[in-house]
């Protein structure tokens, strides 16, 4: 995570003062020896991923994206990308200049947290072609788009056209802004979050199966915004049966409609399924129980477009995908309560697993919320290349 993913974003047009100085005027005399031994790409580059980070909730199947353009030390122009369908963010911050009155871009640096498009037929026109007509001085690209068709062509595009292109500031912060499109575009599989609440011991459930709740208010609350940033939910059908789960998104914005995904037994899933109707829930899509995880995940990712999968409850479907090594990131809420009891409804409950055996998760995010306690963990870091 970077250490400048704090910083609030600057805007400004050309009567803007030098972004440089006020940012690190933003910060205490202890942090600031931290921010000065960043180059002025990489502090340019910082803004331009918080920029893409503007994006409301999920922007898949495209990447986030943000751009900034810098004319000496002020920043000129900024744009990110907002979905699929929407203009590019390079598309954005290059208007954005123009709607201030900057149109000689011959002595502008242009960042950019992704290697600007080059391809045709898709949604909007490439950018590379743009950037290379504008006349840009420099530009400064996080990494390369893992999109097999793009890999490496928009940068040759826009070095063609005698533009100086420099790639690779900041790659690792942009690349884990875009963790699920590095995975779709690299293995044509949804992205995995699992998320568990589990009582401070560690069960998933009182010995009568009842989790409800396990979390305090806060934390269901982290759990929408969670969801909001996948495009699709999944869960086993004992869950949706016992639980009766609403699966939505509700934010402080607006609801948003997800795609919902139930595994589980053909029986089971009928079940389900009435129930999820009646819930008013739309866009189910049930999973043929006799196909093996990782081949219902690749369908999913090719027939239905699922990019990133938010999987909750129950126990079997976790364990399921936590032994078949199918979870990225995993997302543990701990409540505050201890239930004891024989533990039916631990993690991996019949797994034989010694300690020099165990599922591992690099932590890399801890927080403290309301009375409980969120631990996230990655499995899997992916990288353009
Ligand atoms: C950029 N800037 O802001 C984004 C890029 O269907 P489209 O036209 O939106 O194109 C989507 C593809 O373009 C996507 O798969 C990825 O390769 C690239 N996304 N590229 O230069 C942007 N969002
Ligand atoms: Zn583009």
């Amino acid at each position: 995570m970077s250490y400048f993913n704090n910083l609030p974003l600057l805007r400004g047009g050309l009567e803007s003062t030098d972004a440089y100085a006020t940012v690190t005027s933003l910060l205490s005399t202890s942090t600031r020896h931290l921010f000065e031994s960043k180059t002025s790409d990489e502090v340019f580059m910082n803004l331009a991923i918080q920029a893409a980070r503007r994006a409301e909730s999920c922007v898949l199947p495209n990447p986030k994206v943000g751009a900034l353009i810098t004319y000496g030390d002020k920043i000129v122009g900024e744009g990110f990308h907002s979905g699929p369908g929407q203009p590019h963010a390079e598309v954005e911050a290059i208007r954005d200049a123009e709607s201030k009155g900057f149109h000689d871009f011959s002595k502008a640096t242009l960042y950019c947290s992704l290697e600007p498009c080059s391809h045709v037929n898709k949604r909007t026109p490439p950018c590379a072609p743009i950037i290379a007509s504008k006349n840009f001085k420099r530009v400064v690209i996080a990494h390369q788009d893992p999109n097999p068709l793009v890999s490496g062509r928009g940068i040759e595009i826009i070095r063609a056209a005698g533009i100086d292109v420099c790639t690779g500031c900041l790659q690792s912060d942009a690349e884990t802004m875009n963790q699920a499109f590095l995975k779709n575009q690299i293995h044509r599989l949804p992205y995995i979050t699992l998320k568990i609440a589990l009582t401070f011991d560690g069960k998933m459930a009182d010995d009568k199966g009842k989790s409800q709740w396990i979390t305090g208010e806060p934390a269901r609350h982290l759990v929408h915004r969670l969801r909001s940033q996948a495009d699709s939910l999944g869960v086993g059908s004992g869950t949706i049966d016992a639980d009766d789960p609403q699966l939505n998104v509700r934010l402080p914005s607006g609801n948003l409609q997800r795609k919902i995904v139930i595994f589980g037994n053909p029986k089971a899933r009928v079940r389900s399924l009435r129930a999820a109707k009646a819930n008013g829930l739309e866009n189910i899509i049930q999973i043929p129980s006799k196909k093996s995880l990782k081949t219902s995940l690749r369908h999913l990712y090719r027939d239905h477009k699922i990019c990133h999968l938010f999987i909750e409850g129950g126990a079997g479907l976790a364990s399921s995908f936590l032994e078949k090594n199918l979870v990225d990131e995993l997302v543990l809420i701990y409540g505050r309560g201890i239930v004891g009891g024989v533990g039916k409804f631990s993690l991996l409950r019949k797994s034989k697993r010694s300690l020099g055996q165990t599922i591992s998760f690099t932590p890399h995010h801890v927080e403290l919320l309301g009375s409980d306690v969120i631990m996230r963990g990655l499995k899997n870091v992916y990288r353009s290349h």
